[in-house]
């Protein structure tokens, strides 16, 4: 059979590959890197073939369902669209806005679709119950960046390609392909840093994959990142070198942030972190001599008691050091979608604590509450309290902590739908299943990931099949939702079939900062290269004086309360990974991807497996406060003593869900041990990082 060539951007991450498929009318022939790709240049890792997978996925829900007892049953999308608006309508008005919460999971912002409806759906709700995957993520970013530079969005990316030092602090984006960092081909941009004489540094309780290639890596006690950041920046002040003349004249409160670090000599954090004064000096002094320099920290920083600070710190560091918006430090994109300039949203004062979870007191974030909260609103009586939820590209059951008492919630709720395209630990608890059209079945622009990309470049990927007779999109989904809660005036109606993701892209492209069209991107197949990242402050802030507040009162404030005693942890604390041939909770039913060694294991040092007679391979229980979990035991001394690794979207042994996975491949849920009360203390973001548990030999 004739094979034809397609070309597009891999969406599963956010490392932006591009990716040339030999195909036919239906089936895919082979999936390679795109050579010609002006951001990836041909490299890919072994998940871009998964896209195949899941295209052809056998147990993949390709039509609505509907609860009945413990069977589903296939429904029109009629049938369904008119439930899902008609209980959440009944429950809202009897029980208020409120009633209705809803989660949105990550491959949202991987799909242009989902991104340009999805809002106006939950806009409708007017509800305050509205929790993402952000706050379990990347929160710390969002407010760092609003309280210091004016805009939740406008996040500084480290500039790889051009850097001299790179201070890699919690990331492991061997693995991970890169996190508010999209670079496509991170293992070459690593080797080129270091053949060009530069040096990286990889500060992480486990001797991770990146930790390997790094020049020198450093363990550190888990949550304990800001300890390390603020003794970088004692040195740096205390040993005189913050060049006023380099910083740019559009900082406030640089005064007040030496005076705050004063007190945080090497010597203290050694105490915290367990990496030595001398190298912490030696770090610092380094970083401040280098040509220019960058300093980035990611999951492992963020997810932690302290993320929020940790990510102001680092903003610090490069800013301080004169590596803010400069080649070769943290620097801004300029994407063909401005995604900062279409959300104007200017000062600090309004889009933070607006109002609190209703339980807990959690702060509202960007009209978010933190997902922490999500089971105790339901579960906990008293009005406002979430009767009814809507689950769209998620599975918090999984990704959220303390999933188990998660699921007693999903449990009492009166009505969930997901919108999902498996059958799996979450959304079998929905009485309605709404399964779009995915990957290889879409059109795909990346909105989100050019934002956060170490390069500038545009690519328009159309859609390579048709989704199967009578299957819609998410966005489809979303505004055939709409509609049913909110009926369109005559003027939406006649404006509607113009209401599509081409349409808004090309729109959006127009009013972007290159001038492009979606014609223009379609006459460009392999993406268009718009070049390495521009310095452009002060004008890019949001901030309204336009200056940078390095002391925002926020921060200030809960620095000051840190503790200076570090306290003796006889426990073993507890920190997650990823796996290269792994996504998240969701692509463990792909063959080639899951087959291979079992990766879902306890990861712990020979000294602690000794101690407590465990052996490589031994079967162990992990107990913390909210849960106990059976897990293999795999012995190395790439974990810090005292440290044990867990990897995250795994137990799927759980019943009911629609996946044949094989149960060594199934794994069981290191959030069945995490806690929801172990918070970023500002932001409310899960602190994944350094939960108490204990380990011992199985019965
Ligand atoms: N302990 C611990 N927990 C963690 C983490 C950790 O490091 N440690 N990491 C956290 C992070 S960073 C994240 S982002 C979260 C992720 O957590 P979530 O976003 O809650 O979960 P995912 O596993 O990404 O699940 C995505 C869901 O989307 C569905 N899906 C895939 N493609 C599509 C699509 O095109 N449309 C629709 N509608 N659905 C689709 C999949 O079937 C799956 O059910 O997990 C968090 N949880
Ligand atoms: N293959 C693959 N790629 C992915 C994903 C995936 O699941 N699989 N998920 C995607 C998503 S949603 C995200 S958000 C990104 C995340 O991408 P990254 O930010 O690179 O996150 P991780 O790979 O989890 O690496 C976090 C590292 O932090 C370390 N760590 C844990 N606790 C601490 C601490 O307290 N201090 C310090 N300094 N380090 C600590 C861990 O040991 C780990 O090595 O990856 C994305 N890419
Ligand atoms: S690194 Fe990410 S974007 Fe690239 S091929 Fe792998 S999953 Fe796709
Ligand atoms: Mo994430």
């Amino acid at each position: 059979m004739s094979s034809k060539q397609h070309f597009r951007t891999c969406n599963l991450c956010e490392a932006m590959c591009g990716i040339v498929i030999e195909h036919d009318e239906t089936s895919v022939h082979s999936i390679k890197g795109d050579k010609e790709d002006p951001f990836s240049k041909g490299f890919i890792c072994p998940k871009a073939v998964a896209l195949q997978d899941i295209y052809q996925d056998p147990d993949r829900l390709r039509k609505p369902v509907r609860r009945d007892g413990d069977r589903w049953v296939e429904i029109s999308w009629e049938e369904a669209f008119d439930t899902v608006a008609g209980k959440l309508k009944e429950i809202q008005e009897v029980q208020g806005p409120d009633a209705v919460g809803y989660y949105q999971g990550n491959p949202s912002v991987h799909n242009l679709g989902t991104l340009f409806f999805a809002g106006n759906f939950f806009r409708t709700l007017q509800t305050r119950n509205a929790f993402s995957a952000t706050s379990l993520d990347q929160l710390p970013h969002h407010y760092a960046s609003q309280f210091m530079l004016g805009h939740y969005l406008l996040l500084p990316v480290p500039d790889i390609d051009r850097t001299q030092y790179f201070l890699v602090i919690g990331a492991n984006p061997i693995a991970s392909n890169g996190s508010m960092m999209s670079a496509a081909g991170m293992p070459g941009r690593i080797k080129a840093l270091q053949q060009r004489d530069g040096k990286m540094v990889v500060i992480d309780p486990r001797r991770s994959e990146t930790a390997q290639k790094a020049d020198q890596h450093h363990f550190i006690k888990p949550g304990t990142d800001v300890y390390l950041l603020a003794a970088i920046l004692h040195t740096l002040f205390d040993e005189k070198l913050i060049d006023p003349q380099k910083i740019g004249n559009w900082v406030k409160g640089l005064e007040i942030s030496e005076h705050l670090f004063q007190d945080f000599n090497p010597e203290m954090a050694a105490d915290f972190t367990r990496i030595p004064a001398s190298d912490i000096r030696e770090i610092a002094r380094e970083f401040g001599q280098a040509e220019s320099a960058v300093c980035y920290s990611r999951m492992g920083a963020s997810t932690q008691a302290h993320g929020t600070l940790c990510q102001w710190l680092t903003y610090l560091i490069n800013i301080v050091t004169g590596n803010f918006d400069k080649p070769g430090g943290a620097m801004f994109t300029t994407p063909a979608v401005d995604v900062v300039k279409g959300r104007k949203n200017k000062g600090t004062q309004h889009k933070y604590n607006r109002y609190q979870s209703r339980v807990r007191e959690l702060p509202e974030f960007n009209d978010e509450l933190p997902v922490a909260a999500l089971a105790e609103e339901i579960l906990t009586e008293g009005e406002g309290r979430i009767k009814a939820m809507v689950i769209s590209a998620g599975n918090p059951v999984l990704s959220s902590p303390n999933g188990i008492q998660l699921e007693k919630a999903l449990k009492q709720l009166d009505f969930m739908v997901s919108v999902d395209i498996y059958l799996n630990e979450t959304s079998r608890y929905a009485d309605i299943i709404l399964p779009p059209q995915t990957g290889l079945e879409s059109e795909h622009f990346d909105i989100v990931f050019n934002n956060l990309a170490v390069r500038d470049t545009a690519k328009y990927s159309p859609a390579l099949f048709k989704g199967q007779a009578g299957s819609k999109a998410d966005w489809e989904i979303f505004k055939e939702l709409t509609k049913r809660m909110k009926p369109l005036s005559p003027e939406e109606e006649a404006l509607d079939p113009y209401m599509t993701p081409a349409n808004f892209l090309n729109e959006a492209l127009k009013r972007g900062p290159h001038d492009l069209d979606l014609k223009t991107l379609r006459a460009h197949p392999h993406g268009l290269d718009l070049g390495a990242l521009k310095p452009q402050l002060p004008q890019r802030l949001f901030t309204e004086d336009k200056l940078i507040d390095l002391a925002p009162a926020l921060f200030v404030d809960h620095l000051k309360s840190l503790k200076r005693e570090s306290p003796s942890a006889n426990q073993l604390l507890l920190v997650g990974r990823r796996h290269l041939r792994s996504n998240n909770s969701w692509m463990h039913n792909s063959q080639r991807l899951v087959k291979g060694p079992v990766r879902c294991t306890l990861l712990i040092h020979p000294d602690d497996a000794a101690s407590r007679g465990v052996k490589n391979g031994d079967r162990v229980q992990v107990k913390s406060a909210k849960g106990k979990i059976q897990l293999p035991v795999e012995v190395s001394d790439e974990m810090m003593p005292g440290v044990v690794s867990i990897p995250h979207g795994f137990g799927h042994n759980r019943q009911g869900t629609r996946w044949p996975i094989a149960e060594a491949h199934a794994g069981v849920s290191i959030n069945d041990l995490t806690d929801e009360h172990l918070l970023d203390g500002i932001s409310g973001n899960a602190a994944f990082s350094g939960v108490e548990v204990t380990v011992s030999p199985s019965l």
